[in-house]
């Protein structure tokens, strides 16, 4: 028979429908109620991108895709997915129970996000090695990052690239490779979130032969600290005046997948700034579950699976 190893995907999670919203809100704020206003606020953000987020669908496209990607390969092993989200149903600690209840003895975990920071990958990490554990679970071999995967730094050189041959001035055009900002105190930390976010724009641009680039920070809390910037809606105002340029490529690189952070916090609010300037606003495709993207996550799964630690 063939031997069984659980997939542990986790990814954020977002409101399947209106009702959910409150409830998702209230988790990301970690038990706190939101406001009124910030729950209208928050709707109307969905209402802009079409009701709700497509990014429930997209999720477990990719999770169950990479399961059947990797069971395509090996004749030996049964992979077997369980989604485990951060802020909704099915969460985290209910997908290792499951495991557990399954007989899952090993289990690979990956978080659908590439960079590691302490605030994202290692707290989603944290509670599933702390449930298993607690459950007497299966071994969990978790993968920290994969910012730099070839696989997926491919992805984002043919994007980029396909773009970059829609635009006639090229050199009067700027790539911003974004992440979502976090508290700036997580540079105190030591945290290699930012690092990692320049490489992975460095090993982008230099394979695509992109000369004008930056990085930035998108989709900030509303939270008295400060968080990592510049801001993607402030640094194109500020290349536009330094530079001139005429067409913004914006690359969401710290995400994978079409969701309120990039259709809504790209798609509409850079256009506006964009618009405004009187510039081109190009956002080439999000991985989802395209067959190359899953080939990368399956990359990196079957690299730690070599390593096991
Ligand atoms: O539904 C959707 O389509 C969007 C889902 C979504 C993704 C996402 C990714 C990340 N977040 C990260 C950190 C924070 C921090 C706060 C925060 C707040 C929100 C709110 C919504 C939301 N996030 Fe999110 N994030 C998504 C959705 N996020 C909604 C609350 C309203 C708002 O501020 O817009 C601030 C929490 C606080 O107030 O204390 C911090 C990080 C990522 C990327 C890594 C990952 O996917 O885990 C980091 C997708």
């Amino acid at each position: 028979t063939k031997k069984k190893i659980g997939l542990l995907v986790m990814a954020y999670g977002t409101p399947r429908n209106k009702e959910e919203i409150e409830p998702y809100y209230t988790h990301i704020r970690r038990g706190r109620k939101p406001s009124q206003e910030a729950l209208d606020d928050l709707t109307e953000r969905y209402e802009a991108i079409g009701g709700i987020s497509p990014l429930a669908k997209i999720t477990e496209d990719q999770a169950y895709g990479l399961q059947d990607r990797l069971n395509q390969e090996f004749e030996d092993i049964e992979f077997k997915t369980y989604l485990g989200l951060k802020h909704i149903d099915p969460f985290i600690e209910e997908a290792v129970k499951q495991m557990k209840e399954d007989g899952i003895e090993e289990a690979v975990s990956i978080v659908l996000a590439p960079h590691y920071s302490t605030f994202s990958v290692k707290s989603y990490n944290g509670r599933a090695k702390e449930e298993s554990e607690n459950v007497s679970g299966p071994v969990i071999y978790s993968v920290d990052s994969w910012y730099d995967e070839p696989q997926f730094i491919d992805y984002w050189v043919d994007q980029v690239q396909q773009t970059m041959n829609e635009i006639q001035d090229k050199d009067k055009a700027c790539v911003i490779f974004s992440a979502h900002s976090l508290p700036e105190k997580i540079i105190q930390m030591g945290d290699p979130y930012p690092q990692q976010l320049q490489e992975t724009a460095d090993l982008i641009a230099q394979k695509a032969g992109v000369k004008n680039y930056t990085i930035g920070w998108q989709s900030e809390g509303n939270t008295p600290d400060p968080w990592l910037g510049p801001d993607v809606q402030d640094l194109t105002r500020d290349l536009y005046e330094k530079h001139g340029y005429t067409s913004m490529v914006y690359c969401p690189v710290g995400f994978v997948a079409d969701h309120l952070e990039v259709l809504f916090d790209n798609d509409i609010e850079c256009k506006v700034v964009t618009d405004e300037l009187g510039i081109n606003y190009y956002r080439p495709e999000m991985p989802n579950a395209k067959p190359e993207f899953l080939d990368c996550l399956a990359t990196v799964v079957k690299k730690k699976l070599a390593r096991k630690e």
